[in-house]
């Protein structure tokens, strides 16, 4: 039936016939915070790119974990800023090193809220690089799988939930999946970042991590942005060496890409928020030209609906507190 019989107002009429009929249900279970954990930092440090993300010292990244829980967040992100760092990334997997101490000191203080470690090398390289380096000076693939897999159990066995592999070498998941089983450690998920592009978004990131390339770019092994058919074929790879959840990164200049491996996947899917996406509300927002709250649970929502049941977001605190209010 058509208009007049037909009116799709008339389920917009009130807050609670909205509420009533709301398709995408945000919440703050699905959202997880990245943290930054700096083993030289004596204080928080304010990150300028990124208004209200700091890097933490173990003792602060704690309290932001404990906040996370408190707020009923889905978990947090662990990405470390090492005080030293060589060719090959070796404080990628220090038995000592920040992530492994401050997942330690996270589990020990929230033991029930997820913590994800991300597993690359770009932060602890000195090149700046997510893998080692070959000769010619190309990122050496097959050299990097170890020392991802030995990152990967270090830790796992400090304690970490989920290991996340970012660096986007062909046959990590797998590499990593048979060193975790080897080592007695098959009870931990791997979350794959399968389709993750060389974007433009990730500046903020690396201002924070100090882990941008020191030559070069990452498009010889991050996605092509223009390639959708590509990334479905990196998430079937990752499912079939073990993935037990997929990722696609960034999120929102991506919601093809969510929508469509949510269609073909039945696996959990993240998406990630990344830091330029942040830093765009943010700027825009102390600009006074976008509503943040609104614009932000909107993005967020955008994210939701094309099928991620996993956000990593720097909103996720600001979310959870939005959503309760
Ligand atoms: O928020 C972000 O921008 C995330 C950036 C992301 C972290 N996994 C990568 C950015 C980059 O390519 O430098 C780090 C890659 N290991």
């Amino acid at each position: 039936m058509a208009f007049p019989q037909t009116r799709l107002r008339r389920l917009r009429r009130t807050a609670g016939l909205r509420d009533l009929v709301r398709e995408t249900e945000l919440s703050a279970a699905r959202l997880v915070l990245p943290l930054f954990v700096s083993s030289s930092a004596q204080a928080s440090e304010p990150i300028p790119s990124m208004p209200g993300v700091e890097r933490l010292p173990i003792g602060a990244a704690v309290g932001q974990a404990r906040e996370a829980a408190a707020l009923g967040l889905g978990g947090v992100l662990l990405f470390g800023i090492p005080e030293d760092k060589d060719d090959e990334g070796s404080g990628a997997w220090d038995e000592e090193g920040v992530v492994q101490l401050a997942t330690r000191a996270i589990k020990e203080a929230e033991p029930a809220l997820p913590v994800i470690t991300d597993v690359c090398l770009c932060e602890y390289t000195s090149h700046g690089h997510c893998g080692v380096l070959a000769a010619d000076g190309s990122v050496d693939n097959d050299a990097s799988l170890e020392l991802l897999a030995r990152t990967a159990t270090s830790q796992a066995r400090a304690g970490a939930d989920v290991v996340a592999p970012s660096d986007m070498m062909d046959g990590r998941v797998g590499t990593i999946r048979a060193e975790l089983d080897a080592e007695g450690l098959s009870h931990v998920p791997i979350v794959a970042y399968s389709a993750k592009f060389a974007s433009a978004f990730y500046g903020p990131f690396r201002d924070a991590a100090d882990s941008a390339p020191a030559f070069g770019d990452r498009r010889g092994y991050q996605m092509d942005p223009p390639n959708l058919h590509e990334a479905l074929r990196e998430v079937a790879l990752d499912v079939d060496e073990g993935a037990d959840v997929v990722m696609v990164k960034p999120a929102l200049p991506y919601l093809d890409v969510i929508a469509r491996v949510k269609q073909r996947f039945e696996l959990p899917l993240a998406a990630y928020h990344v830091s330029g996406e942040y830093a765009m509300l943010k700027t825009a927002a102390r600009a006074g030209v976008l509503d943040e709250r609104a614009a932000a649970l909107e993005a967020l929502t955008a994210i939701r609906r094309a099928g991620a049941d996993i956000i990593i977001t720097y909103y996720a605190k600001d979310a959870a507190r939005w959503l309760q209010s």
